[in-house]
């Protein structure tokens, strides 16, 4: 609960803050933001990510303080995990914890395991960003522009841009308070959609050219392979977004993006959308991944084509169980 997490902020005096592994728009937002909130307060924080934030988020006020140095020493006596439905999400910072520290867990998964001392997962919030909100009115804590500009794109990006059905009348009283610190809207969605490369574009191209539908018309899949990367020299971080070109289709249900893992050959990181309420949730979920019921993910090990049949397979009998 909201309350045991300020309890539990104010009970202690250095916080190491940690989000996802390879970070978006609502990771990298939130821990920005807390980060601000602690030292507010007087508190010492150290931002560590399993990865180096994509170059698009360089903008970002206070983004030199994320570091990637999994080998630092931190000196904390809490952990503050956002937007992580389990621990492990966190890849090699999860050895940094250690035992017998506080873990204030704050997230807006569904899939959320609770794995915090602290849990306060809230799956009816659009984002993490709009939870950090909250909590800054909690604990009665003034927001600056940079924050509120922080806040505004961690819900804006995990709302694809208000579309999406976590938008609720509370995400847009929130989006409309930020609004007040002197955003200007057009601006930031500029920063944050606009500023794409002509790789980027080149990589879409691929990507796209790669779209196929399933018998039924009900599954929309594309690939991403390790090639793709190497001839184009994009970097993985900006396909974020591509996936949705396979979910406009009309009559599609389930849309999925199968990506070579640059890093380790053999694993597929597999992402799902979905539409007309299939819950892509549970399928993530099957094969040990998770997320939200529109937005899941997982990682797969085999070839991308093997791992694609046995994908297209488990979400085809999903759909026609639904279908009663
Ligand atoms: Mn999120």
């Amino acid at each position: 609960m909201i309350q045991e997490v300020a309890a539990a902020i104010k009970k202690h005096k250095r916080f190491l803050i940690s989000a996802h592994v390879n970070p978006e728009g609502d990771s990298l937002c939130s821990q920005l933001a807390v980060k601000e909130l602690l030292a507010s307060l007087g508190k010492e924080a150290v931002i560590v990510n399993n990865d180096q934030p994509p170059d698009h988020y360089r903008f970002l006020p206070g983004i030199e303080a994320v570091s990637t140095d999994l080998k630092r020493r931190v000196d904390f006596d809490a952990a503050l995990i956002l937007d992580c439905p389990t621990l492990k999400r966190i890849g090699g910072v999860a050895r940094m914890i250690g035992k017998g520290r506080d873990i204030i867990n704050i997230d807006h998964h569904i899939s959320s395991e609770r794995f915090g001392t602290v849990n306060w997962v809230d799956a009816n919030a659009s984002s993490t960003g709009e939870m950090v909100y909250k909590l800054f009115k909690e604990m009665d804590i003034a927001l600056t522009k940079e924050v509120a500009l922080l806040l505004y794109i961690a819900i804006l990006t995990d709302t694809g841009s208000f579309n999406y059905d976590n938008t609720s009348a509370v995400t847009h009283e929130i989006a409309s308070d930020l609004l007040g610190y002197g955003l200007e809207p057009g601006t930031v969605s500029e920063s944050v959609y606009e500023r794409r490369t002509l790789t980027d574009i080149k990589l879409l191209g691929l990507v796209l050219s790669t779209l196929k539908v399933n018998s039924t018309g009900e599954i929309a899949y594309l690939e991403i392979t390790g090639k793709m990367l190497a001839d184009t020299g994009a970097d993985v971080a900006k396909s974020e977004g591509f996936i949705n070109y396979a979910r406009s289709i009309d009559g599609i249900k389930v849309a999925i993006l199968f990506k070579e893992d640059p890093q380790s050959a053999g694993k597929i990181n597999v992402s799902f959308r979905s539409k007309a309420g299939a819950d892509v949730n549970k399928i993530a979920s099957f094969f040990g991944g998770g997320g939200h019921i529109k937005a899941s993910g997982c990682v797969l090990e085999g070839s991308i084509g093997d791992v694609e049949a046995r994908v297209i397979a488990r979400v085809e009998e999903e759909l026609k169980e639904d279908q009663v």
